[in-house]
């Protein structure tokens, strides 16, 4: 997330129809996609994300930058939220605030769930908390305990996004501390926890520290590296998913000056990728401009220069049911413009993606967010509505 954009962006028209103009289309996706953004819920204060329980109770629970989680059920908001957190908050400013919501994967039984936020002192801060015993709208606030707590140098480049894995484990990405040109030089330094995927066990812990380091992490055991990371070189992995049905990771990674970037990481992937921030920028050299070090570095699978937008929001493999014509289909968009892209093809491949132009929304698109039956929304961060992308009505 980028700074917000002015409070006149053009609303959705009346209609909200945004048919998909598949330029040209990938054989096997061929028909014209066709899908409305149905509005769900609105009066959110700087909504930044939507997500499940995945207790089959079929609620929403939208994340409010200013600290605030609450429950849509049965397309009502419930009056009182979820949790407050508002209190615990460095600020709600720019890029900070409360940023992230997961729950555990084993939420119904065990009422876990966990929050990334910037911690009073600008710390980028992981917590975990329990739902109330008695009231399963309420999450208890004094169960509250501080698993990681990084130090931050600056506002922006604040992570915050906090994500379950097929394996079981917490992914945790964080931003390179802030300021331009990672200079605070974390992105190339592996011995710092900023500007890396983190990977954390919840389910245990080890002596001093608030969770357990996975054995199987890339780097365990190597002199001078943090152990909790997965992967490296990345700038704000603002938000990313796992296709529920392959496992691949997608990381959308916010650029500098001039490119926006999606990573896709195989599912079968051990960890170590190193997605080359600050050394590049998406695909080109940052550092130095013409001639730099490639070797060993991933390169993105989709890529939009700032004439596009300004700040990317990694999305979802759709695999919900009411777009058929989606299925498989890697959905993001820019925080600035609006604009939602969908790469289509055989997204297991390294390449031939096709990037084609879904949607001009003008909405200022903080996130999207998965229900429990995998179809899509989105959160309009200044006008604080969640959407859910939903057959067009036919013409
Ligand atoms: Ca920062
Ligand atoms: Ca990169």
């Amino acid at each position: 997330m980028s700074a917000p954009r002015p409070p006149h962006a053009v609303a959705l028209t009346a209609l909200a129809l945004l048919t998909a103009c598949t330029e040209k289309p990938a054989a096997a996706k061929s028909a014209p996609v066709r899908f409305t953004l149905e509005k769900v819920a609105d009066g959110f204060d700087q909504p930044l994300y939507v997500t499940h329980a995945g207790d089959g109770s079929g609620r929403l629970f939208v994340v409010e930058q200013t600290g605030k989680i609450r429950i849509v059920q049965n397309g009502q908001v419930l009056p009182r939220p979820f949790l407050d957190v508002s209190d615990l908050l460095h600020s709600a400013r720019g890029e900070m605030g409360l940023l992230g919501l997961a729950f555990h994967p084993q939420y119904k039984e065990n009422g876990r769930f966990f929050i990334g936020y910037t911690q009073k002192g600008l710390y980028d801060a992981v917590a975990e908390l329990q739902v109330d015993g008695k009231d399963k709208n309420r999450a208890d606030k004094a169960s509250l305990r501080v698993l990681l707590s990084i130090k931050d140098p600056a506002g922006n480049h604040n992570g915050g996004m906090l994500l379950f894995g097929p394996d079981g484990y917490l992914y945790v990405g964080t931003g390179d501390g802030g300021a331009a040109n990672d200079k605070f030089k974390n992105s190339r330094d592996k011995s710092k926890l900023l500007a890396k995927m983190l990977r954390l066990d919840v389910d245990k812990q080890d002596a001093g520290k608030g969770y357990a380091v996975p054995k199987t992490n890339p780097f365990v055991g190597q002199k001078g590296v943090a152990p909790e990371i997965w992967a490296t070189g990345l700038r704000n992995p603002w938000r990313y998913s796992f296709d529920r049905k392959t496992g691949d990771l997608w990381i959308g990674d916010v650029g500098q000056n001039k490119y926006e970037e999606i990573h896709r990481q195989p599912a079968k992937s051990n960890g170590g990728e190193d997605y080359g921030w600050n050394v590049m920028e998406a695909s080109h050299c940052f550092v130095p401009p013409r001639g730099c070090a490639q070797k060993g570095l991933e390169m993105p699978v989709a890529e939009y220069d700032h004439d596009k937008g300004c700040s990317v929001t990694g999305g979802y493999v759709y695999r919900g049911k009411s777009l058929p014509g989606l299925d498989g289909v890697y959905l993001f968009g820019d925080y600035c413009t609006g604009t939602v892209w969908g790469l289509f093809g055989d997204l297991r491949e390294k390449t031939g993606y096709q990037m084609h132009l879904l949607a001009e929304t003008k909405m200022n698109i903080s996130s999207f967010g998965e229900d429990e039956a995998g179809e899509l929304y989105l959160t309009d961060h200044q006008k604080g509505r969640v959407y859910r992308f939903a057959p067009a009505p036919k013409p």
